[in-house]
């Protein structure tokens, strides 16, 4: 049996399928999670009360802070003798979440990353370089295990070391790319500036990128720079890591695999279910897992949801790439703005590069945003009227896309540093 049947299959098969192993999960963390007994006892439902997907919005939310106060494995519906992987989020504020798989749960993690490899057009044949971070974070591992189901040959290449990366792909002619946006970028600065020819030396033909926000004008500059196929993959390790969606060739949408995560987007201030095509805040329920099953998990990412079969074929639900997360959001005077906002007016003004900072300060009552942009390679920095010029078409362009007022400072080429994984866009220096 292929394992992306379930891309194909009509809505209502799909359905009937979802319905059934919702119910299945609700009763077993009913069952096995005290946390959720209570949380389903304050809502007023139970198990016996969801009949139809519609029943879903009855059940209760469940947030990051919840993993946090049952840490580390107060949420496992599994007995640690079944538990074959643990991971767990950065944790850089407050404690660790942490989440558990069965031999099941890798299971299906291989093959929702396995859909994702054949949606991205990869095969046996190819050779992947995986330069997301190997350890607790779910992008290493995640990605290597999948492309391995498939038959890829995949080189554990990790994070950092970047020229030894170059010298790897290179000799080992890699045709797949498995790294953060920002680390691409990084690559092929590096690459440039130690003499590489990038369409004789390297043989890439497509490349998985995700775990942070693009703007299309990043997206562009990668896709561009190492002439492959921008694809993009999405996930979260409470869900179950990189391979929740992902994009295909014939659309920026990525195509959520909706038989095991059930998505929902809800406004993030009532909670209220918002109709597909508005956006609001991703909401996961996992109906496949074991270790951890998540109810209406709120992921704080806004996107939108569509429901028309992508051109490929693929019947599933479609999201719009992550805007950014609602904790990231940024109001400068008054106005509610994105790093990945900012990012998309920086890439069509010419001069400047995609290397970039957000610092947020605070002057009295009043939250201030200012910018520093790396200028491109060879520019004139002297040239105090060019620069004055280029400062005031990227705080005009800034205002006019965006209605925010903010400093600009341009700085040297490399003078910012470099993300080894997620890229850190914003120095808030009010806290
Ligand atoms: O970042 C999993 C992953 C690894 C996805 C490799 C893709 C590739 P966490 O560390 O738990 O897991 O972080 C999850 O990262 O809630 C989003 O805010 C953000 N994120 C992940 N993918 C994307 C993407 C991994 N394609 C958090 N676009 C999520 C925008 C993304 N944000």
């Amino acid at each position: 049996m292929s394992v992306n049947k379930y891309d194909f299959v009509s809505r209502e098969t799909r359905e009937v399928l979802q319905l059934k192993r919702l119910q299945e999960t609700v009763e077993r963390v009913y069952q096995l999670v005290p946390f959720y007994q209570e949380a389903f006892r304050k809502a007023g439902i139970h198990p016996k009360d969801i009949r139809s997907l519609k029943d879903l919005s009855n059940l209760p939310f469940t947030v990051k802070q919840d993993l946090r106060d049952n840490y580390p494995f107060g949420l496992f519906a599994a007995n640690q003798d079944q538990i074959v992987r643990i991971h767990s989020s950065s944790g850089t504020t407050g404690k660790l979440t942490v989440v558990g798989y069965t031999a099941h749960d890798m299971d299906v993690w291989n093959e929702v990353m396995m859909r994702s490899l054949i949606m991205s057009n990869v095969s046996a044949a190819d050779t992947m370089l995986n330069a997301y971070g190997y350890g607790l974070f779910t992008g290493g591992l995640g990605l290597h295990t999948g492309a391995e189901k498939l038959g890829c040959a995949v080189i554990p290449s990790s994070g950092g070391f970047t020229s030894r990366q170059l010298m790897l792909m290179k000799d080992f002619k890699a045709s797949v790319l498995a790294c953060t946006p920002t680390f691409a970028m990084h690559l092929y600065e590096k690459a440039i500036s130690e003499g590489y020819n990038i369409r004789e030396d390297f043989n890439l033909k497509v490349g998985l990128f995700g775990a942070e926000p693009a703007s299309k004008g990043l997206k562009q500059q990668v896709a561009k720079s190492w002439g492959l196929d921008y694809i993009e993959i999405y996930g979260l390790s409470e869900i179950i890591g990189p391979g929740a969606s992902c994009s295909c060739p014939h659309s920026d949408q990525l195509h959520i695999f909706e038989d095991h995560f059930l998505p929902e987007i809800i406004d993030p201030v009532t909670g209220d279910v918002l109709p597909d095509g508005q956006q609001g805040e991703l909401v996961f329920t996992t109906i496949t897992k074991q270790g951890i099953p998540l109810i209406r998990y709120r992921t704080k990412d806004l996107t939108t949801l569509y429901r028309e079969p992508c051109q490929c074929g693929r019947t599933l639900v479609r999201m719009d790439s992550v805007v950014g997360r609602s904790d990231d959001m940024l109001i400068v005077s008054g106005v509610n703005v994105f790093p990945s906002q900012v990012e998309h007016v920086l890439s069509l003004i010419e001069g400047i590069t995609l290397n970039y900072v957000i610092i947020m300060e605070k002057k009295g009552f009043i939250d201030r945003m200012s910018l520093q942009v790396e200028v491109q390679e060879g520019t004139d920095m002297k040239n105090i009227e060019e620069m004055g010029e280029l400062t005031k078409t990227i705080q005009a362009d800034l205002h006019n896309h965006l209605s925010i007022n903010t400093r600009v400072e341009l700085v040297e080429p490399q003078a910012l540093e470099r993300s080894l994984g997620k890229a850190v866009r914003v120095i808030d220096k009010r806290k």
